[in-house]
């Protein structure tokens, strides 16, 4: 049995690592532009705020995010809640997000988190599955704008062979159908690398379905 996002895939990655595909250069130069003018307007209403882990250490990425789920993390551990930590509910997640979910999948299921990660300079993110979800069958779709990051895959189970890429400004991966529990994460990023972020930094937008 194909899973729905097996089943409405419509699109070739230019190229696959581990089982995630990458479509490089998904977003040319202006559509980046136009993701950061809505990105402003959606971290204007929800602060980047920095995480921490269950053992109190804050998480060297700052995160917001969009939709009806925004994803947290504390001593309590990780879980998506239905509103921002300072108070008030997510802002909605921006159309042309919604659109390229939809370009790019084929789902008629709309993603219910974009998770913003921003990574300033020294920012890293350890290798990881995304498995607060309720239903892995569903695609992360994650999006790359501004500076390089080193994008490390793993396996589905710990430890293992790796291998990395570069994610370049414009990329966007589909962590999917049987690679969707591989292990991943940001060994680094190539701080000013891009001048799409006027002070420098990497954004990553990821788009679940969350339950
Ligand atoms: O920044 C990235 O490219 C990956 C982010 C990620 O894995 C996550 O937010 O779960
Ligand atoms: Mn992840």
């Amino acid at each position: 049995m194909m899973n729905p996002f097996q089943a409405a895939r419509a699109n070739t990655p230019t190229l696959t690592i581990r089982g995630v595909g990458v479509f490089q250069g998904w977003l040319d130069p202006s559509e980046q532009e136009e993701m950061m003018l809505l990105l402003r307007q959606v971290v204007g209403s929800a602060p980047l705020f920095s995480p921490s882990t269950r053992f109190g250490k804050a998480l060297s990425v700052q995160m917001t995010s969009a939709g009806r789920y925004g994803w947290f993390s504390d001593r309590h551990g990780y879980r998506y809640i239905a509103g921002h930590p300072a108070g008030g509910r997510w802002p909605e997640i921006p159309q042309p997000i919604l659109d390229l979910w939809h370009s790019l999948t084929g789902l008629e299921r709309r993603p219910d988190c974009c998770l913003i990660n921003f990574y300033g300079e020294g920012a890293r993110m350890g290798l990881h599955q995304d498995r607060d979800e309720a239903d892995f069958s569903w695609p992360v779709v994650s999006i790359s704008l501004g500076d390089d990051g080193l994008f490390r895959v793993g396996n589905i189970e710990k430890g293992g062979k790796t291998e990395s890429i570069w994610l370049k400004s414009g990329d966007v991966a589909v962590i999917g159908g049987a690679a969707r529990l591989v292990h991943h994460g940001v060994d680094r990023i190539r701080f000013g690398s891009s001048k799409l972020l006027k002070d420098g930094g990497r954004i990553n937008l990821t788009l679940r379905v969350v339950d």
